[in-house]
């Protein structure tokens, strides 16, 4: 990406609106959390809609960091950076938005099961989804069954999305998904899970729809199942 710039070098007030989505998509990139809330105020004050600006600079933006994610070239730290940027960016939307009853991508829950307190990946998977335009409902940690059911009941989301880091946690996916099958609302729902000690087999073995190894995976996978069941 390109160089970055000293407060002083230039104003984003001065810069027209393309080079301007260019420069926050290189803030957003940086982790400047300041530059993208200033460059969204700025684009908002030129009359952009939210949607838009939500689209074109900030998920715009994220797109970038998510691919070079999921290429190896950012880590960890630098994409927590960058969502936390985008964050920013997003907290200034999120009113306006709400206002104009704008669509989100779809909608999913997302926790980390029962006896687990690890939530750095959750945390990303959850920024990822949010960068890409998800409304993400974050239930947090140490999440029992009892709190998944009421989290659906109440939110009703396309997706539930759990995370485990621990071997002696992972299995509780299952307790969540039978519980689901047993009180039939295992088909209303689209089953994500991910987290270090997953793999492929075991989403499977598991009953859960898609097992995603990185928040990237996360995002392109809950896109395509949405679009798959909306179609059908
Ligand atoms: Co813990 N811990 N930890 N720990 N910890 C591990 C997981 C461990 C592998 C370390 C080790 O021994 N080598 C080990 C587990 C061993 C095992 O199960 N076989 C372990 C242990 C044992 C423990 C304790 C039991 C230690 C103790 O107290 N004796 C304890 C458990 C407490 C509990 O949960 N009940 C414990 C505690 C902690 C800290 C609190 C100190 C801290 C957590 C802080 C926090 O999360 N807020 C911690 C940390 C940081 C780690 C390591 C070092 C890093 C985990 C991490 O954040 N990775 C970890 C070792 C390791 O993994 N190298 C370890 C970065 C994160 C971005 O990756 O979470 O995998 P990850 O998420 C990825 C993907 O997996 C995926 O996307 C993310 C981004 O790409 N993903 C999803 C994750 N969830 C997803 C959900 C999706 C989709 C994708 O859809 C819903």
């Amino acid at each position: 990406m390109t160089e970055q710039y000293n407060e002083e070098d230039f104003d984003l007030n001065d810069l027209p609106d393309d080079e301007l989505i260019e420069q926050i998509h290189d803030d957003l990139y940086n982790g400047l959390r300041d530059e993208v809330i200033e460059g969204t105020e700025i684009l908002l004050e030129r009359d952009w809609s939210a949607k838009r600006v939500l689209d074109e600079a900030l998920v715009g933006g994220m797109a970038i960091v998510g691919v070079d994610f999921r290429d190896g070239i950012l880590f960890v730290p630098e994409v927590l950076m960058a969502a936390n940027s985008m964050k920013g960016g997003m907290d200034v939307l999120r009113p306006l938005l709400a206002q104009a009853g704008s669509q989100t991508v779809g909608k999913i829950v997302i926790g980390t099961v029962k006896g687990d307190i690890h939530d750095i990946g959750k945390n990303l998977v959850t920024m990822m989804m949010e960068g890409a335009g998800f409304e993400v409902i974050d239930i947090g940690i140490n999440i029992p069954v009892e709190t998944y059911l009421a989290a659906l009941e109440e939110h009703k989301p396309d997706i539930l999305g759990m995370s485990a880091l621990l071997t002696t946690t992972m299995s509780y996916m299952k307790v969540v998904i039978d519980t689901l099958i047993e009180k039939g609302l295992r088909d209303d729902i689209i089953i994500m899970v991910g987290g270090a000690p997953l793999n492929e087999e075991f989403g499977q073995a598991i009953g859960a729809d898609v097992y995603c190894r990185d928040a990237g995976v996360a995002v392109d996978q809950a896109k395509k199942l949405i679009a798959e069941r909306r179609a059908a």
